[in-house]
């Protein structure tokens, strides 16, 4: 049974002004899972009034912090109450295994108490000023904000917009990718039972040109917020000149992972496949470049080629599963060129590279996990995101060379490093230029934690007290204590 939703805007269920709908297939399937209004321009130009109204002159942003952090608690409770359909629907929709998607809906709750609970810790400070003068700052939210969130993790990447926004006091117009609008959109239930005010939070569905774009150009809108390519990325930093937005980009990365000869070699197998494969590969911080030292290289791979086939394809609610399908079938096919760059450019594949064969494959956009061994640093696939299931396998020789190829990309989202020497630890992370690094491990975040990039990977920090940050102005207040004229002219 396929649901018909709408728009979460200034409080009630809306559709789009030109009744325009949009069919969302599951992508494991193919089936009808739910029509979603397709927006346009104008939707969105009303959702951003609608939030323009509750900033400037609606009771949020005077509500006392500890009222607002309630309320982001309720919010927490309300994903929690109906956390197994929220995972189910996720699967539905972008197509993760279960166990990722019941991961992502318990992270999102945690998301919004994290933020529920900082609401009552923002501050400003006191300065200490030579003249007679008592000078102080204040933190104030930034006013409406437009955030933009892609397919990859739908609701978490709205937790991670909405959360800190609001509980600095901030109203907001969320624009889910148009091929994962379903749990945000549950979000709105959520939000409309919490009786969060109308125009507060305001989720609106639709594609990139058009909706996103208004949302980006806007002037009305005070700061944009964008999760997503760095291609996309660039066009919205280029929108948001209009009326010089304030701006959070979190995008790309060709993260490297690398393994060094002293490392617990199992636990790098573990951590290598884990990295490169876990939701597809269709993650920001996937660890898409395996550098490994050249002594152990061969046991590595061999390794990992040895569980691989631990790697069970098939639909996310299937019991088991532990890769499901690519968002699309234009995005499958992205991947599947790459991989034949990959074969032409002389790289060894040395698994996967197809589509599965078999009658429960046959509807969704499924590929096999896919490994390229002797890739060079130059090549497209060493050097360019992919966003899928396939991992470059990278040798070296020395420490050095290491860092030096793991910093040779336009990004620096993301970087790990495998060793049980800890001063080799802590010397490749402080020459690594990335914005989050693991050492004997990949993928593991916390909200307490900031996330985003160097380089080309973004602008800004998400999470911890680095994200909300990014919501807040910052204002000065000088009190003059001497009562008598300046006396200048
Ligand atoms: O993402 P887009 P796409 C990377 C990944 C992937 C590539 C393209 O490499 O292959 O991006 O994916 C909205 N103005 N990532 O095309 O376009 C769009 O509607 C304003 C990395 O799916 O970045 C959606 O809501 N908004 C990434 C959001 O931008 C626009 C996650 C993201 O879509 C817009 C996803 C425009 N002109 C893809 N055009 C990560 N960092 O995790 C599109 N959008």
């Amino acid at each position: 049974m396929s649901k018909e939703y709408q728009n979460y805007v200034n409080g009630k269920w809306t559709n789009a002004k030109s009744k325009a709908i949009r069919d969302i297939r599951d992508p494991g399937n193919g089936e009808l899972v739910a029509a979603v209004p397709e927006c346009q321009k104008e939707d969105i130009a009303l959702a951003i009034d609608a939030a323009r109204e509750a900033f400037d002159h609606g009771p949020w942003r005077k509500l006392t912090a500890q009222d607002r952090g309630k309320i982001l608690f309720k919010i927490a409770e309300g994903i929690r109450a109906k956390s197994k359909d929220l995972a189910e629907l996720e699967v539905r929709n972008c197509g993760k295994p279960l166990a990722e998607a019941e991961f992502d809906v318990a992270d999102a709750a945690n998301c919004f108490e994290f933020y529920g609970g900082l609401a009552t810790k923002i501050h400003g400070e006191t300065m200490q000023v030579p003249a007679n003068s008592l000078s102080f700052v204040l933190r104030e939210p930034i006013g409406v904000c437009g955030q933009i969130i892609p397919w990859n993790y739908p609701l978490l990447m709205a937790a991670w917009k909405l959360a800190p926004a609001l509980a600095a006091g901030n109203t907001c117009v969320l624009k889910p990718s148009e091929l994962t609008p379903l749990t945000a959109l549950e979000l709105g239930e959520i939000l409309m039972r919490v009786e969060l005010y109308p125009g507060v939070v305001n989720i609106v569905t639709g594609p990139g040109t058009g909706a996103g774009e208004e949302l980006s150009a806007n002037s009305k809108v005070d700061k944009v917020a964008f999760t997503g390519g760095t291609v996309t990325g660039r066009k919205v930093m280029t929108a948001a000149t209009s009326n010089l937005k304030k701006i959070s980009l979190e995008l790309g990365g060709k993260n490297p992972n690398i393994v060094f000869a002293n490392a617990d070699l199992e636990a790098a197998i573990d951590g290598a496949l884990f990295g490169a494969f876990a939701n597809q590969g269709e993650v920001c911080s996937a660890g898409s470049r395996l550098l490994v030292e050249k002594s152990i290289h061969k046991k590595i791979v061999d390794g990992m080629l040895q569980k691989i086939p631990k790697i069970k394809l098939g639909h996310g609610l299937t019991s088991g599963v532990k890769m499901g399908p690519l968002i699309s079938a234009a995005h499958r096919e992205k991947v599947e060129s790459y991989i034949k760059i990959g074969i032409e450019e002389g790289a060894k594949l040395v698994c996967g590279g197809k589509r599965p064969t078999g009658k429960e494959f046959a509807s969704g956009n499924f590929l096999e996990p896919t490994i390229f061994d002797h890739v060079k640093p130059n090549m497209r696939i060493a050097r360019e995101e992919i966003f899928g299931p396939v991992l470059s396998v990278i040798s070296f020789e020395t420490e050095e060379e290491a860092i030096r190829i793991a910093n040779d990309t336009e990004y620096g989202l993301a970087a790990a490093v495998w060793t049980r020497d800890v001063n080799r630890a802590i010397r490749v992370v402080q020459q690594i230029r990335a914005g989050i690094t693991w050492v004997n491990t990949y993928h593991p975040t916390f909200n307490e934690l900031p996330w985003g990039g160097y380089k080309q990977s973004g602008i800004g920090r998400e999470l911890g007290l680095y994200g909300i940050e990014e919501y807040l102005e910052t204002k000065q207040v000088n009190i003059n204590l001497d009562e008598a004229p300046i006396g200048w002219y």
